[in-house]
C-alpha cells in the first residue's frame, strides 16, 4: 500500500500546479511581473525525489531531494510552452528537466524524465542554463554551460566553464555535439546561438572569461562566427555589450536570451553584474543591434530593465535575477522567464513594441552622477513645460 503521506504531498502539489497566476500590482509601463513563480522545487514530480515504495522508504523520505529550479530555456512549439529548467539536486549537481503548459504563465508540469545527455565529456561535473534556439537550419539547439574541474590549478574549487551544445527536433531525443571551442578565450559561459545564419555562418553570442567566476580581461558580451556547428570553433570574438566602470555591468555581463528580431533591429536581453558589500548583484538589461549586422550595437539604454524585488531578493544566491529563456508570440507579446536568487522561476510579460520603445527611447547612462542628475533635471523641466501647456501644475 502507498504511504499515506504520498496522497497528502500529491494533493498539495496538484493544488500548486493548478494555482492561477495573475499580474502583480507593480507598474513601470515596461513589463508586468506575475504574482507566483512558474516553477519551484515543489513542482518537481514526487517520483523524481521520493522512493514511493514503503518497503524501501518506510518514512516516505525524499531520497534524491531538489534544492532549486532555476535558469530555464524557453520555447513555444505547436501552441505549447516549454521550459527546459535547470534542476539543482541537493547534491549541488544540476540537470535539465522539461516542464510544459498550455499557458505561458501558469500550470507548468514536468514531463517525461530528466534529460539524459550523452556522456561525451568524462571530465564534465555539472551542466546548467540551457538557451534554446530555433535555428533557421531546422534544428532546435540547446547551448548550456558544461563545467569541469580545473586540474591544472592547485585549488580544489578551480573550475573550467565551456559551452556545451545539443540539438533536437522534438525536445525528446537530443544529439550532443562537441563543445564550442573559442580559440582566444580560455573559458565561456552564457553562450547563446543566434537564430539566423550571418554571412552564411552560425553566429554565437559569447562571454569570454579568463577564470571561472571572474571574467578577467573578457571585456563583455562577445560575438563570433563559426562554419560548422557539428565542430564549432570560433576564432575572433568581437565585444558588443561592454563591461563599464560604475555601471550595472562592471563585474561582468552575459547574453540572456535569443535576441528578438524587430523592424528596428535585434533586441537583446542580457544580465549585468556588479559587486557590493553583500556580494555580486545580478540584474537584467537590454540593448539593440543592427538587423543586417547583429554585431553592431545601435542602442544602449542606461541602467537595469528588471532587478530583483521583494521576495525575489532572497534565495540560495541572494540579490540575483537571471534569464535564459523567453517566448515571443505572433501578436508581439513577449514572456520573459527569469529566476530569482538562483532558487525559483518567474515570468514577466511585455511586448515587442514596448521593448523597442524602451530600448530606443530610454536615455543612455551618461556615466557620472552630475550628468545623471542633469539628465533627470531635464526630464523634470520638460514635464513642467508640458504640464503648463496642459494647464496643470
Ligand atoms: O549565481 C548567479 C549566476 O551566476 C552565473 O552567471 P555568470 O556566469 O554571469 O556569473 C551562472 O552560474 C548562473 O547560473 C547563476 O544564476
Amino acid at each position: 500500500m502507498m504511504h499515506e503521506r504520498y496522497y497528502i504531498e500529491s494533493e498539495r502539489q496538484e493544488k500548486l500546479l493548478a494555482l492561477p497566476n495573475e499580474p502583480e500590482d507593480f507598474y513601470n509601463g515596461i513589463f508586468e511581473r506575475y504574482r507566483y513563480p512558474v516553477l519551484t522545487r515543489e513542482h518537481v514530480p514526487l517520483s523524481w525525489r521520493y522512493d514511493l515504495n514503503p518497503e524501501t522508504n518506510p518514512y516516505f523520505m525524499e531520497r534524491l531531494g531538489v534544492n532549486a529550479v532555476l535558469n530555464s530555456g524557453a520555447i513555444k512549439l505547436n501552441g505549447v510552452y516549454y521550459l527546459v529548467a535547470r534542476i539543482e539536486g541537493n547534491d549541488r549537481k544540476s540537470f535539465f528537466g522539461i516542464a510544459k503548459s498550455a499557458s505561458p504563465v501558469e500550470g507548468f508540469r514536468f514531463v517525461d524524465g530528466p534529460i539524459l545527455l550523452e556522456d561525451t565529456c568524462p571530465e564534465e561535473t555539472n551542466v546548467y542554463d540551457m538557451r534554446l534556439t530555433q535555428h533557421e537550419d531546422g534544428w532546435i539547439y540547446g547551448v548550456f554551460c558544461s563545467e569541469s574541474k580545473n586540474t591544472a590549478a592547485d585549488d580544489l574549487s578551480a573550475a573550467v566553464a565551456a559551452a556545451g551544445i545539443v540539438r533536437t527536433r522534438d525536445l525528446k531525443s537530443w544529439e550532443r555535439l562537441p563543445n564550442l571551442v573559442t580559440l582566444r578565450s580560455p573559458q565561456q559561459r552564457n553562450v547563446v546561438l543566434h537564430p539566423e545564419f550571418v554571412n552564411g555562418k552560425y553566429a554565437f553570442y559569447t562571454r569570454p572569461m579568463d577564470g571561472f567566476i571572474d571574467t578577467g580581461s573578457g571585456g563583455g558580451i562577445g560575438f563570433g562566427l563559426c562554419e560548422d556547428i557539428t565542430h564549432a570553433v570560433i576564432d575572433e570574438e568581437k565585444i558588443l555589450s561592454r563591461r563599464r566602470y560604475h555601471q550595472i555591468t562592471e563585474s561582468k555581463n552575459g547574453e540572456c536570451i535569443v535576441p528578438i528580431r524587430t523592424e528596428r533591429g535585434w533586441i537583446h536581453i542580457a544580465h549585468g553584474v556588479r559587486n557590493t558589500a553583500a556580494g555580486l548583484r545580478y540584474v537584467i538589461y537590454a540593448y539593440a543591434t543592427a538587423l543586417e549586422d547583429p554585431s553592431e550595437v545601435i542602442a544602449e539604454p542606461g541602467g537595469l530593465l528588471l532587478g530583483p524585488r521583494g521576495e525575489e531578493r532572497v534565495g540560495d544566491v541572494s540579490n540575483v535575477v537571471f534569464a535564459n529563456g523567453a517566448v515571443t508570440e505572433d501578436d508581439g507579446t513577449v514572456y520573459l522567464y527569469y529566476a530569482s536568487s538562483d532558487t525559483r522561476m518567474h515570468v514577466a510579460r511585455t511586448s515587442v513594441d514596448r521593448l523597442v520603445d524602451y530600448v530606443f527611447h530610454t536615455p543612455e547612462d551618461p556615466g557620472r552622477s552630475v550628468l545623471c542628475a542633469a539628465q533627470r533635471c531635464e526630464l523634470i523641466r520638460r514635464n513642467q513645460e508640458y504640464l503648463a501647456k496642459e494647464g496643470k501644475r
